[in-house]
């Protein structure tokens, strides 16, 4: 009986988890590590994040400036192109509504760009209204450089590919332009509820 009973709750939880994975995802515990190329290592003194492109000022934060921002805990499921999703990660970051207050622009898109040359592409209204962080701590912790530290970008709505290990700004841009792995045939949007994995998806 009680055997019965605690296969029943475990049913309830599976089911509960099972809802929240996009469709073709499955569940990992781990936090695999996917990157096109080497860690980059910038020291912290040498860091800055900037917003560039279509924007009359630049602006610029060094290391010390952007952890004085203000910022907030997010706890998010994360969903990855390669099919593993990751439940309740739980990040430290900045709002990148509170990085581009105050920035009058008419760009309607922005690409991320990243130490080591990555970069992708992202509607400027997807990372606007609470949907977007720089991220600088991962489950409590700084962010280890195999996961994008020492920041990265975080959007977890979209697949993960869309959230720039190592990213050092995001330039303002009037129309759409694919970033590195939308040059290699990856949807320009992303969104894993609509499986848009690849273009044409
Ligand atoms: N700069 C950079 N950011 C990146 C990548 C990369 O290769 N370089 N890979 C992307 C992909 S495809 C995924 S799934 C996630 C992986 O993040 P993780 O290694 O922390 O799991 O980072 C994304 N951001
Ligand atoms: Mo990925």
């Amino acid at each position: 009986m009680a055997s019965f009973i605690s296969r029943g709750f475990k049913g309830r939880r599976d089911r509960a988890q099972t809802d929240r994975l996009p469709p073709g995802q499955y569940l990992v515990r781990d936090f695999p590590v996917l990157s096109a190329g080497p860690t980059p290592h910038t020291p912290l003194s040498q860091w800055s994040f900037s917003i560039t492109g279509e924007i009359d000022e630049p602006k610029t934060w060094s290391w010390d400036q952007f952890r004085a921002l203000p910022s907030e805990t997010i706890t998010r499921d994360i969903h990855c192109v390669t099919k593993w999703s990751k439940l309740d990660t739980t990040w430290d970051g900045v709002s990148v509504d509170t990085l581009l207050e105050g920035v009058d622009t008419a760009a309607e898109y922005v690409m991320a760009f990243c130490d080591g040359g990555y970069t992708t592409n992202l509607p400027l209204e997807d990372i606007t209204g609470g949907r977007a962080w720089v991220a600088f701590a991962y489950g409590g912790e700084p962010l280890e450089p195999q996961h994008g530290g020492p920041a990265r970008l975080l959007v977890p709505h979209l697949y993960f590919w869309k959230s720039a290990k190592w990213v050092r700004g995001l330039r303002l841009m009037n129309e759409d332009s694919p970033g590195f792995w939308e040059m290699y045939g990856y949807h320009m949007y992303g969104d894993p509820w609509r499986e848009q994995r690849y273009s044409g998806d």
